[in-house]
């Protein structure tokens, strides 16, 4: 099985990878760079179509776009229900926090990246981004409360969705004392980060005592 992908180890792309780690399962992790020869490749862009990267061939040569989507259909096919939900009620809630992570944390954090690393030069977006990243974080901090991860108390693809939507916002602009004031998602972020297989892919993650500070013209 094939991981097509922008840069050799988008965060984005962790949420598979991490999977296919825990379901023994061999995930090629494929670097599609920008105006490469692949890239330009007449097969590659009908495999790509109009979605983003990453997208998944599988061993049948089937195409599956987004991460979330390639993460379950590699844990449904390994049978390892614990990671996407044993029960019809646990599935719904890890397809919840998927949902959560995509539609109202990734886009917000996103921007929060993209004008820390200076790709957007727009310190009042940034700082708008914040806020509603912080908003999710009072929620995820209440949610977890008691608890060390966010579906049926053991590690699902819901934990590895939200993580990767939060990537930005954690190791660039969180600082110390906000991750004091909201314990229990900041404990459950760096639970997920010291798994043995967030570690493999994603490396050490660390976390900044003081935030970076948007970039300016
Ligand atoms: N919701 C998507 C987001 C994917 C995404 O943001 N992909 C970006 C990461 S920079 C990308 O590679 N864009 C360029 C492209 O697809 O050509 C997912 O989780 O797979």
């Amino acid at each position: 099985m094939k991981l097509y992908q922008t840069f050799p180890a988008h965060f984005v792309s962790y949420t598979p990878l991490v999977t296919a780690q825990l379901c023994g399962v061999h995930l090629e992790n494929v670097y599609v760079a920008p105006e490469s020869e692949l890239a330009k490749d007449e097969a590659m862009k009908t495999k790509k179509a109009h979605w983003n990267f990453p997208v998944c061939e599988t061993a049948h040569g089937q195409i599956i776009s987004q991460s979330v989507a390639v993460a379950q259909y590699i844990a449904r096919e390994a049978g390892r229900t614990d990671l996407y939900g044993n029960t019809s009620f646990e599935q719904a809630q890890i397809d919840q926090f998927c949902c959560i992570a995509q539609a109202s944390i990734g886009p917000h954090s996103y921007k929060v990246g993209l004008t820390t690393l200076g790709w957007i030069v727009d310190p009042a977006a940034h700082a708008a981004a914040l806020k509603d990243v912080k908003e999710q974080l009072k929620i995820l901090n209440d949610a977890l409360a008691g608890k060390d991860f966010l579906v049926g108390n053991r590690f699902t693809i819901a934990d590895m969705a939200v993580w990767v939507s939060l990537f930005m916002p954690f190791t660039l602009s969180l600082d110390a004392g906000f991750r004091k004031a909201m314990p229990h998602v900041s404990a459950w972020f760096e639970r997920v980060s010291k798994l043995p297989e967030v570690v493999k892919i994603a490396g050490a993650v660390k976390l900044p005592a003081k935030g970076l500070k948007p970039a300016s013209a």
